[in-house]
């Protein structure tokens, strides 16, 4: 074995650096809706040898890893003084999760992790592993994360060291480094997953998108993405969920479904991003889909496409928990790029781009799912015979006002995501 200290630490010093370097590149995709960009934006390679390494020649000879990064995935975005920031949920060798921002000039290259781990304070109830972070820059002025924390149930027998509860975690901070832990979101639901706030108040409250959900895994009758309001932030209550978006059978999303990212503003309504689940033979299959809700009233559902906006695709098919994508953070520029951050397989963070334009004419001029095969083919036939015999394509769902040559852009400045 090469016990070569400084000849290896120079190899990885240079791999680092040649990793944190690399220009990224967004990839010709011809779907006309997103583009995805060439490399992953952050891998557990991204994370800076001094948390892997111990760099001393006397007490670590062999240059051993001696703190193992297991995956970097499901991040949360925001934009902060022209920056592009990512909490990502860094997990280590030993499955526990926890947060770390990085940071990038241009929002596809070049993110670098900052020196220190976010430390989050706790509750009385300790989390045992904290992940998923939502970030949403909220109309109060504060900057909130919430995410979930999780704890071993503790009506669990001795010879069942899986089962868990998972509730909704919420700080707040002005900085991303110093954070205020309040307490935990209360709702109705026995297991809280993928909980959201929206930006702006409702009634004057806060407003939650929930996942009501029976069991850890299965969200069993908590039937989908549900709203919920709370007249405070630091001590939450949600005593009413109410779905807006529930799980159908023999959709992406059969088995479950949970908010991603904040909704973003538009002039039509608020765009959601998702997740939808179902299973297979292989396991559970996890794609991203979206749909939109009225401005006067956010828990009316006004588009939502059939089918995923996005799913796993080549390397992404592969990794910790395999068939997964996963989004929890983008970022809207003041010209309408959106970025939006994913991860796959539970293992890497990765971004696509777009525009609000684009994502508006998608979500509103893509077919609804008529939940049937005949419906199918009838989205199908319309779209053939309009292709075939009309010179002209109107879209499927007339959007008055809107075309994509519009002036000025279709999106209203939205400056906190
Ligand atoms: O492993 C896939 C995802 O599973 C959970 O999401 P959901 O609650 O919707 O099933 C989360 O643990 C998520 O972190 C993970 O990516």
């Amino acid at each position: 074995m090469d016990h070569n200290f400084e000849a290896r630490l120079k190899d990885l010093e240079q791999e680092y650096m040649t990793l944190l370097q690399q220009d990224n590149v967004p990839l010709y995709e011809n779907n006309g809706v997103y583009t995805r960009v060439k490399y992953p934006v952050l891998t557990p390679r991204h994370t800076p040898l001094f948390w892997r390494y111990d760099l001393n020649r006397d007490t670590n000879p062999f240059l051993m890893e001696r703190f193992a990064i297991n995956a970097v995935f499901n991040a949360g975005a925001i934009k902060l003084n022209g920056k592009y920031f990512l909490v990502a949920r860094v997990e280590a060798g030993n499955r526990k999760s926890f947060f770390a921002v990085a940071e990038s000039e241009n929002g596809i290259s070049n993110f670098k992790f900052w020196d220190y781990p976010v430390l989050m304070p706790e509750t009385a109830e300790p989390d045992t592993n904290i992940y998923d972070m939502r970030l949403v820059k909220h109309e109060d002025g504060w900057v909130y994360g919430l995410f979930c924390t999780e704890r071993r149930d503790p009506a669990a027998s001795e010879s069942d060291q899986s089962a868990a509860i998972a509730q909704c975690g919420i700080a707040r901070t002005k900085d991303l480094k110093e954070w205020e832990r309040l307490a935990d979101l209360i709702t109705p639901s026995p297991q809280q997953r993928n909980v959201v706030l929206h930006p702006e108040f409702i009634q004057g409250k806060y407003a939650f998108y929930t996942r009501p959900q029976d069991s850890f895994i299965e969200a069993g009758k908590g039937g989908g993405i549900a709203l919920g309001l709370s007249s405070s932030i630091e001590n939450a209550v949600v005593s009413e969920e109410l779905i807006i978006d529930k799980k159908a059978y023999h959709t992406i999303s059969e088995l479950k479904n949970g908010a991603g990212p904040a909704p973003l503003k538009t002039l039509h309504g608020w765009l959601h991003l998702a997740h939808g689940v179902r299973n297979t033979a292989a396991g559970l299959r996890y794609v991203l889909y979206m749909f939109m809700t009225d401005l006067a009233d956010i828990t009316k559902v006004t588009h939502k496409p059939a089918g995923y906006f996005m799913a796993p695709e080549g390397i992404e098919r592969v990794g910790d928990v395999s068939n997964v994508l996963f989004s929890n953070g983008w970022v809207t520029d003041d010209d309408g790029t959106v970025y939006i951050y994913y991860a796959s397989s539970d293992t890497r963070m990765h971004v696509a781009l777009s525009t609000i334009d684009q994502l508006l004419d998608y979500v509103i001029n893509t077919a609804p799912d008529g939940f049937t095969s005949a419906t199918t083919v009838e989205t199908l036939n319309h779209l053939i015979e309009r292709n075939l015999h009309e010179k002209k394509p109107t879209p499927l769902i007339s959007n008055p006002g809107y075309s994509s040559q519009s002036q000025p852009s279709l999106h209203e400045d939205v400056k906190n995501n």
